[in-house]
Order: C-alpha cells, then structure tokens, then sequence
C-alpha cells in the first residue's frame, strides 16, 4: 500500500507516517518544512527499510500541488491512500473582530489546499481504479463553539466534502472517509495562538488528551479494512470530553 500523507512534518501526519513505515509501507509525505521531511525520511527508510518520497510545498498553491503530484505521475506512482491532514487554526476570535490573515489562512489551507490536491490525487486514483482519501476533518466540523466561527466553518467543509466526494467517486471503486478528532496535543494549539507556548499548553493543562499516535491507528485501521468495507465518519474524542467546550479537568 502506498500512502500519501499531507502535513507530515509534525502531530498527527508525522506519526501517521511513522506507523504505516513501522508496518512495512512505502509513504509520501508533504509539508513545507523541508528539513523536517528529510530528517523524517532519513529515520524511517534507515529504521523500517521503506521508500519515503518527500514533497515539499505549501498546499495553499496550486501550481505547487499540481506540479508535486505530476512529479509523481511521471515516476508512475499509485497512490493508494490519500491522507488529506495538512491543516491548521489561526487565532480564536469573535466574528467581529476577527483577523483576516488568520480567515484566510484557515480557508485557504483546510478547503482549498485540500480541495487542490484531491483534485489532482482522485484523477490518478481513477485511472488505477481504486483508492482510498482519508480526511481529517474535526469536532470543529460537527459542532460550532464561541469563537471558533471561521475554523469551525472549515471544519463544516471538510464534513461536506467527505460526503461530496464519496457520492461522485462512487462509481471509480475510491473509498472516502472522515476522521473527526477532539483534543489531540500536537504543535496544533502553539500554531492556533501564534506560538504562545504558554497559551498552548494551557488548553491541554489538567487533563489528558488525545496522542497524534491514537489517531494514526485509527487512520491505519480504516486503511486496513477489507476491500469491501468502508468507514464513512469517525469520531475520536479523549474520554475527558464530551463535546468542544465540554471537558472534566483534574
Ligand atoms: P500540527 O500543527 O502538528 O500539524 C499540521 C501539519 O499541517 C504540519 O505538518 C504542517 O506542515 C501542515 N500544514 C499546515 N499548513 C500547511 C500548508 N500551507 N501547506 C502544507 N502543509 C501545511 O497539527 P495537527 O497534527 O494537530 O493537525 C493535523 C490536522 O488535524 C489538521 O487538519 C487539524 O485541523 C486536524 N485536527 C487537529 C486536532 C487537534 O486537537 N490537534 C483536532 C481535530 C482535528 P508545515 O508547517 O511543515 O507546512
Ligand atoms: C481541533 C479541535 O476543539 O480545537 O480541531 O476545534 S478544536
């Protein structure tokens, strides 16, 4: 099997890479942090005797997408597994006074940026007959909270998209799933608040959350499931929270 896995550089992408290359599979992976990739690539073809294919470019770029996945048309790659993770929230702020940099961040990176490369990925998934996109969508995506709007509304997209894109790539044998994560500690919240560290880790203080591990095993369970079954919508919350603004903490 051989993954393409978005957002690998850190969090939940970069252990969804680890544990497919544990498993013996060759991966692509993206980011725009280019040394982080090699290092990651360095790691895993020395410790699991694997291929990693890195592919360095901002997912918010179209030109870029279609250039890194032509890249990979031309050395005849099939991809069997898409991971659309690659994502991010900027701020947490009222609709009012909301920042148009972080808006625009977010829409164009978790819709666009993820739009672009389905577009371009489904295509040669076609051609192969076969494959399977998994999006990383968020609890963000089925409920909205106090000034979360924007990141929320993303999140919304993502939850559409995942039902859009199994209804049109029904008839091509491609498998479309959602995973929807609550708290997992990643560089997520240090990313959301600028790289206020201290801010960060006040969202994970007195209680415990999800690992970026737990979500690649969830994403490696649904990839491994026979041919003819599909997860359609996961949800995937630590046990101390019920909802976005519902948590127990010590
Ligand atoms: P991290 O910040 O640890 O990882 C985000 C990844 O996305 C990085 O590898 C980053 O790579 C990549 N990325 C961000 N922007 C771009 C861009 N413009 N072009 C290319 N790659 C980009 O966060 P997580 O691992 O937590 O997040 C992964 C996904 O999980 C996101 O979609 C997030 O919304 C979702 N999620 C996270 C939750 C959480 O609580 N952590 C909960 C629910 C969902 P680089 O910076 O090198 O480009
Ligand atoms: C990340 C989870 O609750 O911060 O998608 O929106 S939350």
């Amino acid at each position: 099997m051989l993954a393409l896995i978005t957002g690998a550089t850190s969090g939940i992408g970069k252990s969804t890479a680890e544990l497919f290359a544990k498993n013996g599979h060759n991966i692509i992976i993206t980011g725009r942090r280019e040394e982080r990739l090699h290092q990651l690539k360095l790691k895993l073809e020395t410790e699991f005797k694997i291929n990693v294919t890195c592919l360095c470019f901002d997912i918010r770029k179209l030109e870029e997408v279609e250039k890194a996945i032509n890249s990979l048309t031309e050395q005849n790659c099939k991809i069997d597994v898409l991971i659309n993770n690659a994502g991010l929230a900027a701020g947490l702020g009222s609709i009012q006074s909301g920042n148009i940099d972080h808006w625009e961040r977010m829409i164009d990176t978790n819709i666009k940026g993820l739009l672009y490369i389905t577009r371009a990925v489904s295509k040669l998934m076609i051609d192969n007959k076969k494959g399977h996109i998994i999006n990383i969508g968020s609890i963000a995506g089925k409920e909205v909270y106090a000034n979360g709007n924007v990141y929320c509304a993303t999140k919304h997209a993502v939850d559409a998209l995942n039902k859009g894109m199994r209804i049109d790539l029904l008839a091509h044998n491609i498998k479309v799933t959602a995973i929807n994560p609550g708290m997992v500690e990643t560089e997520f919240s240090i990313v959301r608040f600028d790289g206020d560290e201290q801010k960060a880790k006040n969202v994970y203080s007195g209680l415990q959350p999800l690992t970026p591990e737990d979500i690649a095993e969830t994403i490696y369970w649904v990839a491994n499931r026979p041919a003819h079954v599909n997860i359609n919508d996961l949800v995937i919350m630590p046990t101390v929270q019920a909802s976005a603004t519902n948590v127990i903490r010590n």
